[in-house]
């Protein structure tokens, strides 16, 4: 049996943890998945809090014990490790790179703050069975909107979020987007070209690869 290379704690269902299964995926590592139900709280556990110290997921470990938290660090870090094997997700252009780290930050302040709220309403709380407040979806979709409105600009001239390639800062969104996508659907159809965007991200052999993992991985509910 190969051993593995990574231990990757986290939940097949966290978009967070699906950047990273993405990364390990594109380089072709081999990893040992460590079920983290954070329905049951098992995020907040002693054993975890010593992984992570705010007690959330994912968090990646090596086979020395370096371990490493937040999903885009872990994803830099993978490309950094790993820099001729499949996509580069960082570029070693220094403006290449500015670029692609201008869109991947940018995702923390514009976009992800407010489409948390509508993965929440429609997808989390239906897993954990509890009921959706359409005021707040309501409320996530609106502050959300003006950003989509951004990136439909954006891509009326660009293939990808940066440089017109494949980059950490199309993984950055990619996992929301499937979400949405299947629960507000309307959000991503009525914005043609972030669309298109969707498409041609959803049909890399990588992308493939996780829904697969996903499909085949243990679920907490
Ligand atoms: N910025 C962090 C976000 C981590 C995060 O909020 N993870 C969620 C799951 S996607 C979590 O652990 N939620 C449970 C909690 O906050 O207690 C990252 O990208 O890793």
């Amino acid at each position: 049996m190969v051993a593995h290379q990574y231990k990757l704690y986290g939940m097949s269902v966290s978009t967070c943890t699906q950047k990273v299964v993405f990364a390990l995926k594109a380089k072709n590592l081999n990893f040992e998945f460590i079920n983290i139900n954070v329905l049951k709280r098992e995020q907040k556990l002693p054993e975890h809090i010593a992984r992570h110290p705010f007690g959330k997921i994912p968090v990646l470990e090596d086979e020395t014990g370096f371990m490493i938290f937040e999903s885009l660090a872990i994803v830099r870090y993978l490309d950094a490790e790993y820099p001729t094997i499949g996509t580069k997700l960082v570029p070693t252009d220094p403006k290449k790179a500015a670029v692609v780290d201008q869109w991947t930050y940018q995702s923390s302040f514009n976009f992800y703050p407010h489409i948390q709220g509508v993965i929440v309403e429609t997808a989390i709380k239906p897993v954990a069975k509890l009921p959706t407040d359409e005021a707040k979806l309501a409320a996530s979709r609106a502050l959300l909107e003006p950003t989509l409105d951004i990136y439909e600009r954006h891509f009326a001239t660009r293939t990808f979020f940066a440089n017109d390639e494949f980059s950490l800062a199309d993984v950055a969104h990619l996992p929301y987007f499937n979400v949405i996508n299947r629960t507000q659907p309307d959000l991503i159809k009525t914005r043609p070209n972030v669309a298109a965007w969707f498409k041609r991200s959803t049909e890399m052999d990588t992308w493939k690869a996780v829904m697969e993992w996903v499909q085949a991985a243990p679920k907490s509910h």
